[in-house]
Order: structure tokens, then sequence, then C-alpha cells
């Protein structure tokens, strides 16, 4: 650089700081336009095909088990927007870093983005319920735009300069003229300036116009029109053996105990599904085959509505519910018996010399749940739900049909949007969550759980009503106990037991004194176990411990 003036320099430096910065800029916008026109080819393909999604599912199919656990502990049902929120993040710095790039090397920062359209289609093409090669679609159509509206804006920073070679490939020097004659800022002077900010408009504009289409697209639910009508088609039949009369002492009336039935909107929700599978109960089949079975059998929902169904209570909960977690609620089913049904395809227990021993379910979008056979065959409620509280089940619980069993944690039973019942043995197929160091077979463990006094609540001294549920489905609750501080267990006021099946409310009047105090609870069910008080982690096979509260009183 001998003989260049500091001025020229510094000029130079800050032309090569705008042309990168203005290339950033661009690859931003490409981005945008890329992911734009994805999500928009996606909604004509399938929402899931979009490469969003579709990343985010792999991503999802990646995370080693504690981190997952992690997530949903912490972030619970929003687990997966802020997923997607950190996908968009990640692919905002990418796009910035390409654009950068691309001001200097124009051919490989529109290449990059190609390559980014690569992984969209590869992950959209290899999800499990992808089942046509159409799901490369969006992201190569998104891949073409990002790249072509790249390659064109970054050329619009170098060209318009009357001297320079036509399309000189990958040089600075259109940014380090020092004047310009039509008054533009020196550094920059050799770039179309108009030409850069027509097609950079044009293309905010477009993308923004897609996305705020999009948006009210996903916000009126227009997907799966044909699901949400076939859903308001279907009438559920009075079952033929309908649930016994909730005991009038099985809902206590204390304020913030969790409800006896848990409303279905306010039901937890775990599932890997980043779109709801919206699934038209019409076309909707079950097939049923594998070892043992005799007669394999594909049935459609209106053959299962004629079937007699039954209606039952059954708390269902969630293997990643740490202690005093809230992914458990209690809910009124209605569907087939799910032993008549495999005994019609001629499945016979291992105990009475059948050949298998899990029982695959498998969902639309790909989730496999091993339950195993010996239980759902044992004579309780497993079924086959179609209905939940009264109303076809809602789409984020699994519509058209869903497998419930009493007992079973939901990640080895509870298969949402399941279209597939494998007969196999354990030995031979590892379900999903199995395959990620879950465990192949785990039943709930008892527990119990504080919902009122709240943590850190100050109440006053006095008779507070300490109070909440207590669950150890098919076994039942027999006794909770409630201690204050370090004190001697005490037994809390038990409310009318519905069924085995189903959570337990309690209540025990403390008499409280002013200062801090730790409540503490557990149960003992019907085997005559009593809570553990060791605390595990809710891998492999469910958290255990005594859940606590801590209060001041007043
Ligand atoms: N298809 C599908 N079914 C699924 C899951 C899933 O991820 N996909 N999650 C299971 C788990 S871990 C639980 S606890 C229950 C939760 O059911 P809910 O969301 O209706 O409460 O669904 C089970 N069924
Ligand atoms: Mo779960």
């Amino acid at each position: 650089m001998a003989g260049v003036s500091k001025e020229a320099k510094t000029s130079r430096r800050r032309g090569v700081w705008r042309l990168v910065g203005l290339g950033a800029s661009s690859g931003l916008l490409a981005g945008y336009a890329a992911l734009a026109t994805a999500e928009l080819v996606s909604a004509a393909v399938r929402p899931e095909s979009s490469p969003v999604v579709a990343v985010g599912g792999a991503a999802i199919d990646r995370t080693p088990a504690g981190v997952k656990d992690w997530a949903i502990r912490h972030f619970g049902t929003d687990d997966k927007l802020v997923l997607q929120l950190g996908i968009l993040g990640v692919l905002t710095l990418l796009a910035l870093a390409l654009g950068a790039l691309a001001a200097r090397y124009r051919r490989i920062g529109a290449a990059g983005v190609l390559v980014f359209g690569l992984v969209g289609g590869l992950a959209a093409t290899s999800r499990p319920d992808s089942t046509s090669i159409a799901d490369v679609l969006p992201s190569a159509a998104g891949a073409v735009v990002g790249a072509l509206l790249l390659y064109h804006l970054v050329g619009r920073l170098r060209s318009g300069r009357p001297s320079a070679p036509v399309e000189a490939p990958d040089t600075q020097e259109g940014v380090t003229t020092p004047e310009a004659e039509d008054g533009n800022h020196p550094e920059v002077a050799g770039w179309d300036r108009r030409g850069f900010v027509v097609a950079a408009t044009a293309a905010a504009a477009a993308a923004a116009s897609t996305g705020i289409g999009l948006l009210g697209r996903s916000l009126n639910g227009s997907q799966g029109r044909n699901a949400v009508v076939s859903r308001r088609r279907i009438t559920l039949p009075a079952p033929a053996s309908a649930a016994a009369p909730v005991p009038k002492g099985a809902a206590l009336r204390i304020r913030d105990v969790s409800p006896f039935v848990t409303p279905s909107q306010g039901f937890y929700r775990v599932d890997t599904a980043l779109v709801v599978p919206k699934v038209d109960a019409h076309s909707w089949r079950l097939r049923i085959h594998g070892k043992g079975v005799t007669r394999e059998t594909t049935v459609s929902f209106a053959e299962l509505l004629r079937m007699p169904l039954i209606e039952r209570n059954i708390t269902l909960a969630c293997v990643s519910n740490e202690v005093g977690g809230p992914y458990v609620g209690n809910a009124r089913w209605i569907g087939v018996r799910l032993a008549d049904l495999l005994r019609q395809c001629g499945v016979r227990p291992p105990s009475k010399g059948g050949p298998s021993d899990q029982l695959v379910a498998r969902s639309v979008d790909g989730m496999t749940i091993g339950s195993p056979v010996e239980d759902v065959l044992d004579g309780r409620d497993a079924m086959l739900a179609l209905g939940m509280n009264g109303e076809p089940l809602p789409f984020a619980h699994g519509f058209p049909v869903r497998m419930v069993v009493p007992g079973l944690y939901g990640f080895v039973s509870a298969c949402k949007w399941i279209q597939d019942i494998e007969l196999t043995t354990f030995d031979d197929y590892d379900p999903y969550w199995v395959k990620r160091n879950w465990a192949r077979r785990a039943p709930i463990k008892t527990q119990s759980r504080i919902d009122t006094p709240k943590p850190f609540a100050r109440p006053k001294a006095g008779t507070v009503m300490v109070a909440g549920v207590a669950w150890a489905q098919h076994r039942g609750i027999d006794k909770v106990e409630v201690r204050v501080d370090d004190g001697p267990w005490r037994r809390a006021d038990l409310a009318a037991e519905d069924t085995t099946d189903t959570w337990r409310q309690w209540s025990f009047p403390w008499k409280a004194t002013s200062g801090g105090h730790t409540l503490t609870v557990r149960a003992t069910d019907r085997t005559g176990q009593t809570q553990t008080d060791k605390r595990t982690r809710t891998i492999p096979d469910g958290a255990s411990g005594w859940h606590s509260v801590v209060v001041t009183v007043d």
C-alpha cells in the first residue's frame, strides 16, 4: 500500500465496511424471501414440508434426551415455539454472514443459499411422515429464489460503474474509487444504488406480504379443512358401557385444587409435533398386524363408531413430569376396548403363549410408542379413544383416534394420531423414546402434589387449607399424609375415590403459626407402597420424591 494516502486508506476501509453491511442486508432479505417462498410452497404441498418445521423436527429427534427433558420442563408446551424462534435466529445470523460473504464472493454466497435449500430439502424428505418427494419443493423453491435474489442484489452493489469490467467477478474494485460525480458517498461510488433500492424494496415487500398472508392463514387455521369438517360431523354414540357417575365427594370444594376433571383446553400437551397433525377421520384407517396376529385387520373410523364403546375416567401422566409438576390430567375418555379388537385379530397375551410381548403403536407423524401386550390384555380399560370430555378428540390430543392405557406413562401407551398397531417383541424393536434412552417399560409412579398453598404464598395464621391431588393409576390411592417442617406425618382427608385409574383429591386443615414453614406430602397406594423420598430424575422412567412447598405465615 506504499504511496497510498492515509485518506484513501480510510476511505477504502469505510467502503469495504459499507459493502459488507449492504451485503449482509442483502443476505437477510434473500434469506427472508427464501423462507417466505418456502412457507408459501409448503402451504400448497403440506405444512410439515416447510424447511423450518422439517429442520425443527429433525432437531427434536436428535436432541439428547436430557436437553429435551430440560426444554419440556422449562418451556412446557412453548418448547416448540422456542425451538422455532431459535431456528429463525440461527438462520438470520447465517443469512447475514452469507450476504457479507456474497458481497466479496458473489457466486459462493449464492451457492451457500442453495446449500441451505439442500439441507432443508433433505430434512423434509427424511422426516418419518414424509411419503412424497414433493416435500423437497418448498426448500428447493425457497433456495432458488433466495440465491437469485442475493446474486442480483449483490450485483447491484458493484455494477453501474462505467469503467467496471462487465461482471468483474469477485473484486472489490468498485468500492475503492475515491471520488464520485453524482454526489453519492464516495466509498461506494461504483454501485447501482437505484437498482439495489428498487430490488431490495420489492423483495422486502413481497416477503413481508407473504409473511402476513401466512400468519393470517395459520391464525384462522384454514389448514386441514377436511379434517376440521370431518371432526364437526362426528356425533359420538352413547357408550355401551358408561362410566359410573363420579361420586359426589370426589371433587372437594376448595379453591385452587385441580378440578377433578381437567378441561380439555387446560389439559397438558406433550408431543414432538411442530405442526399438529390434522387427520381427516373419513379417510383415516388403523391397521393391526404383526407377530401372532392371525387375522390382520384394517378398521375405519366409522367401523370403530359402530363397535360397543366404553366410557372411562382415566388420569394420564407424562414421564417428563417433575415432582410437583403440571403434566398430569384427568379426562373422561370414550372409545373401543383395545383388548376386544386385539382378540378379534387373534392376539393372545404372552402369559397365554402369545408370541408378541410388545405392542407398537405408530402415529401419522411417525411417532412409535411401545406398550406391554400383557398390560393391554390384562382386563384394564386400555382403549382406542375417540372422544375426550364429551366431544371428539381435540386435534392436539390425537384426533381422530389415540390410545389410552390406565397406569402407564404416556410415552409408553398414549399414542396420538395413531394409524398402525404392530405386535412385536421388546427384543426385536425399540420405539422412539427407547432409542433415546428412556425405559422400555414404565408404569406410573405413585405421586402426590400440593396445589394450594402455592410456593412462597403468605397465608394468614390460623387454619389454612392445604390441598392437592395424588395418583397411582390402576393401583389406587389408599392414604395421603402431610408433614409440617420436620414434624410427624399426619393423615390428610381423602376425597371419595372415583376409580383406581383416576387421581384423588385430598385436603389437610393446617393450624398455621406465623413464620416460615415447609409443607410436604406423600401418598401410599393400595399395594401398600408409600411414595419414596428418594429423588430421581424424570429419565428414564419417571421422577420420584416428595413434593414440598415453602410458605411464610403472616
Ligand atoms: N403421536 C404422538 N403421540 C404421543 C406423543 C407424541 O410425541 N407423538 N407423546 C406422548 C407423550 S410423552 C405423552 S405424555 C402423551 C401426552 O398426551 P396429551 O398431549 O394428550 O396430554 O402423548 C403421548 N402420545
Ligand atoms: Mo410424556
